[in-house]
């Protein structure tokens, strides 16, 4: 069976990743529709060869035989839309963070959490990239040793801002002042990414922890976050301290981790061998390394995931999320 999908958000960073990654995995697409701003609209798209011009995206737009439509076109279009396909009988799966804390819309990693998949409403949303690299490893973790506590650090590259960030980044190498981050990136980092809440946290903090709860099922989990934009261009690292339930050997925290569907190990310090940007960029896996014991503390310990965050920090697992329906038959 073939399906027709629109992809909302054609035009940006994400959208044209959907694309990419849609044609590398040979998604079964009957007819494709691409849709972006007024602004965008009449851009010439290729796919698989053959090109498609992007439409304006609009209500009406959702009365065509439309089966899933992929969204990534910010916030404030999502809420405006996805209730509009929704209710037109179109599956939306949801990149921006317009619906990700409703208790009754599922937020899934497919190698986490596939099961809420089957509880959609006709909207299901993607979590935020950050999320998404974390959320492996932790699983991993959680299904032998159960989670206490979770402290994360975050190393966020540049092109988690889209364009604006490359932008700068590239802007500040040149010796320019930046144009859209409050201070320039390069040579240096930022604790700000998103906005500032009331309590002092961003709201990219407030969304790790809440989004972590959520698809590891741990509403009372203990969790903290800080999250720095550093001046990588693609790809973002965690530092990720864990304390565990249960006792545990270090092999078998190896063992839980190298088993884990969707994650690599990439872990020898004898050989310098450790997950970095520059090596997971282009990818759909969770590299996971530099794994050791948390002597400061009692059954925690330590690790360091790097992930693309446009692939599987958002279009891959987006993808997979669509794959996922079709191989649940929810479509
Ligand atoms: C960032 N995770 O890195 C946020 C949104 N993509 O800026």
């Amino acid at each position: 069976k073939k399906y027709n999908i629109a992809v909302a958000g054609a035009t940006g960073m994400v959208g044209r990743k959907f694309l990419e990654v849609l044609a590398e995995r040979d998604f079964p697409i009957e007819n494709l529709y691409l849709f972006a701003s007024k602004r965008s609209a009449g851009k010439k798209m290729e796919y698989k060869g053959k090109s498609y011009t992007v439409e304006e995206l609009t209500d009406e737009v959702f009365d065509r035989d439309i089966d899933i439509a992929l969204f990534s076109a910010g916030g404030a279009t999502s809420e405006r839309f996805s209730p509009v396909a929704r209710d037109k009988g179109v599956i939306v799966v949801d990149n921006s963070s317009a619906f990700r804390m409703y208790p009754e819309i599922p937020l899934v990693v497919p190698e986490v959490n596939p099961e809420d998949v089957e509880k959609h409403n006709g909207i299901i949303a993607n979590p935020n990239c950050s999320t998404i690299q974390s959320v492996l490893p932790l699983k991993a973790l959680a299904e032998k040793f159960g989670i206490k506590r979770v402290v994360y650090s975050t190393y966020q590259a540049v092109s988690g801002s889209g364009v604006d960030g490359i932008e700068d980044l590239k802007r500040g190498l040149e010796g320019k002042e930046p144009k859209n981050y409050p201070h320039p990136i390069a040579n240096n980092c930022l604790p700000h990414i998103d906005v500032f809440l009331e309590d002092g946290y961003t709201k990219e903090e407030r969304k790790m922890i809440d989004e972590t709860r959520k698809i590891l099922g741990t509403p009372d989990m203990a969790i903290t976050a800080t999250c720095v934009r550093v001046p990588v261009e693609n790809s973002h690292s965690i530092s990720i301290n864990i304390e565990l339930e249960k006792s545990f050997e270090m092999t078998e925290i190896f063992e839980a981790l190298t088993g884990f569907d969707g994650i690599i190990v990439e872990d020898d310090t004898s050989k310098n061998v450790y997950p970095m940007p520059i090596h997971a960029t282009g990818k759909d896996e969770v590299f996971v390394g530099r794994i050791r014991r948390d002597f400061s503390r009692e059954n925690s310990v330590n690790i360091w995931c790097v992930a693309d965050n446009i692939r599987k920090g958002a279009a891959t697992n987006t993808v997979q999320i669509a794959e996922l329906l079709i191989k649940k038959g929810l479509i």
